[in-house]
């Protein structure tokens, strides 16, 4: 093992980059420590400040080995910047510099587009946090209460990672933005988060775990794409991040799993074969399969939205410059700089809805997007498969590209789950058929009820197939401290 594999605990803030030497930054980010505390105490996680959680922790960047779990107070997890080691000779993959050296500092020209970049990215993992905060009181589970805590904390940590970059490399300004990331607040009217998404409600479990699937994929995707950065300092900083991106979409696809394994076993012993009879299913105390359809409805759309416009000089500019690849950038076979190619976009126009070839070069977001939907494809076929292994008639579905978006060129278009194009008046009176009603939350919500005994889960939700880090089924994931 190599020293960069290693994380340091020689400061307050455990890295990998050597920080101790670098007075500076370490000096700035120390400022900037007591900030984020106060912002976790009062926006992450409400109440649990004092409680035990067995999290894992970073004590390596090593793939093969990089966690330790233990039992951790949350405000006292130690948050750390973790980068994946320097590729000795590492050249930019795309874009009008492609095959030149990786820059180890900003290139003056491009200052303002990768600031920009790193303060989105960075603006979505504080908001995520806001965004879950009451979860933790509606656990339906230890096991699950520990799960929401370890994105939670990791969500925090890829904040660091954002804020590091931007103090070591953007100056003042860096400092500046670094502060405005605790400031605005998911939901606000006055300081919104920036994106969306990232101002909706995380209201219940279902939710949370459809965001986990589907909007921390949009994470994984856009990662990826950070990944391919010719700024090297981002592209380390985002390789790490994907070593722990990929618990979180296992917590979603594992949680919709289990619901819907929960939702099949109790029609089955109840001798209930239709899936559309709600009533009688919602009798059971388990979410029927229409509404989980709903919840998915809306989260895969909303994440759709996090790709930005279908054609996008933003994204152009990007790619060309060689800050954002493509999704696996060195693995497509072609120019790297898309000098002639052409990408097919839906356009919509008086009502119809046609597919052309634009400029690829202005296509990167819709690629990007392509290859997202195909990613998300795969937990829905599991999905589907535990509902038929349950004998039972019901599938669920990827809605249209153009159902209920708010970005791009489907904009508020009437467009149905299935692709029809209706009109607004129709499209507004079905509304409740596709995505989830008030009622539909109401129903929801009221199986939302909080279970602490370790090994037993909430009736709506199945226990999982194994545990965290091997423990056994009645392991006290989380050690409630009773006042
Ligand atoms: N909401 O040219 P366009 C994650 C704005 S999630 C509001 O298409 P571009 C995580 C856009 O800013 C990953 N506004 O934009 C997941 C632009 O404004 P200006 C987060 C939006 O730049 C779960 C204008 O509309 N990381 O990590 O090509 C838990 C025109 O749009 C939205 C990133 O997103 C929106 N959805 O693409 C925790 C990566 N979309 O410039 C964490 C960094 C667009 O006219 N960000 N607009 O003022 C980017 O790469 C790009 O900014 C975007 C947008 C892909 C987001
Ligand atoms: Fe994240
Ligand atoms: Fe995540």
């Amino acid at each position: 093992m190599t020293e960069a594999w290693e994380v340091s605990y020689d400061t307050q803030i455990p890295n990998n980059i050597g920080l101790s030497s670098d007075r500076r930054v370490l000096k700035a980010l120390e400022k900037w420590h007591p900030g984020y505390i106060d912002w976790w105490k009062g926006s992450g996680p409400d109440g649990f400040l004092e409680d035990l959680v067995y999290l894992r922790t970073a004590i390596s960047v090593d793939p093969k080995g990089w966690a330790k779990f233990d039992y951790v107070k949350m405000p006292e997890y130690r948050w750390g910047i973790l980068l994946a080691p320097q590729v000795e000779g590492r050249v930019i993959p795309c874009g009008q510099h492609y095959g030149e050296l990786a820059w180890q500092e900003v290139p003056g020209e491009y200052r303002s587009l990768m600031r920009r970049l790193i303060v989105i990215q960075g603006d979505t993992e504080p908001a995520s946090v806001e965004q879950q905060r009451y979860l933790g009181k509606t656990a339906p589970s230890l096991y699950d209460m520990r799960n929401l805590f370890q994105v939670n904390v990791e969500e925090g940590r890829h904040l660091w990672a954002m804020v590091y970059l931007l103090q070591k490399y953007f100056g003042a300004d860096g400092r500046e933005e670094a502060n405005e990331l605790l400031k605005r607040q998911s939901g606000s009217e006055e300081k919104p988060r920036m994106l969306g998404a990232f101002n909706e409600e995380t209201p219940d479990w279902l939710s949370f775990f459809m965001f986990t699937y589907f909007t921390d994929r949009d994470g994984k995707m856009q990662l990826e794409a950070l990944a391919q950065s010719g700024f090297d300092p981002l592209s380390r900083t985002c390789r790490f991040m994907l070593t722990e991106e990929a618990h979180h979409m296992f917590v979603g696809e594992t949680g919709v799993g289990r619901t819907i394994q929960r939702t099949c076993e109790a029609m089955n012993a109840a001798g209930i074969t239709d899936p559309n009879d709600i009533n009688a299913v919602r009798s059971l105390g388990v979410i029927d399969l229409p509404t989980i359809q709903k919840k998915l409805n809306l989260h895969y759309t909303l994440s759709l939205d996090l790709f930005g416009r279908e054609v996008s000089t933003n994204a152009a500019n990007a790619f060309n410059a060689g800050i954002k690849g493509r999704y696996q950038e060195p693995k497509i076979d072609d120019d790297h700089m898309l000098t002639d190619a052409t990408y097919p976009v839906a356009e919509f126009t008086d009502g119809k809805i046609m597919v052309k070839d634009v400029p690829a070069l202005t296509a990167i977001n819709m690629r990007l997007r392509d290859d997202y939907t195909n990613d998300a494809a795969g937990g829905v076929k599991r999905w589907n498969a535990i509902i038929k292994k349950h004998g039972i008639d019901f599938e669920l579905n990827l809605p249209h590209e153009g159902f209920h978006r708010k970005i791009g060129v489907f904009e508020g278009a009437p467009i149905t789950p299935g692709g029809l194009v209706l009109s607004p008046e129709e499209w507004a009176a079905k509304r409740d058929e596709w995505l989830p009603s008030k009622a539909d939350g109401d129903f929801i919500q009221s199986l939302m009820v909080t279970v602490r005994e370790p090994g037993e889960y909430a009736g709506w939700i199945a226990p999982p197939r194994v545990g965290i880090d091997n423990k056994p089924g009645d392991f006290e994931y989380v050690q409630i401290y009773d006042a």
